[in-house]
């Protein structure tokens, strides 16, 4: 269900992330927007300024790292996320919510570093990347 357009645009732009420090740069921002979020992460310590708190920012490195292999696995998101979904859902007990916030800061954060790269249809090819992400790790929520 992508398109050629569709998968080179996410390709495109995925090229401008930084695995190491952008996931936690959008970890941080949900905690800062939505800080009822920061009751999933008790024992990070002090999170009163989350993008300075590392274990944050490791965090975030993880959930790109996902992320990351997710962009790899476009023709099979379900499959690829699903381990994670039944975590998500009968483990961790996160409010699935989230993971369209989430998906909706890391596209702030995305958009700042790509700039005029941001085109259009690279922000909805990313857009459909995180509605399709999003769905498979909703899938293990009954
Ligand atoms: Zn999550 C964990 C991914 C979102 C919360 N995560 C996790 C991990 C991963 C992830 C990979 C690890 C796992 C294991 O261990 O194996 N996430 C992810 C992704 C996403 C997410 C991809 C997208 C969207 N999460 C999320 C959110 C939240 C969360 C939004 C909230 C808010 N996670 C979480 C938690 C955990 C996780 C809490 C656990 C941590 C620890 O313990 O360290």
């Amino acid at each position: 269900h992508w398109t050629a357009e569709e998968k080179a645009s996410i390709a495109s732009a995925w090229k401008h992330i930084d695995l190491e420090h952008d996931g936690g740069d959008a970890l941080a921002r949900l905690l800062f927007v939505y800080p009822w979020t920061q009751r999933y992460f008790s024992t990070f310590g002090n999170l009163s300024n989350p993008s300075s708190n590392a274990k944050v920012q490791a965090h975030g490195k993880r959930v790109l790292a996902a992320l990351d292999n997710a962009a790899h696995h476009l023709d099979s998101l379900k499959a690829t996320l699903h381990d994670l979904s039944d975590i998500h859902a009968n483990k961790l007990h996160v409010d699935p919510e989230n993971f369209r916030r989430f998906g909706e800061v890391f596209i702030v954060v995305l958009a700042t570093k790509l700039k005029t790269a941001f085109t259009p249809p690279v922000h909805a090819a990313i857009e459909k990347f995180f509605a399709v992400s999003v769905d498979a790790l909703n899938h293990e929520y009954h």
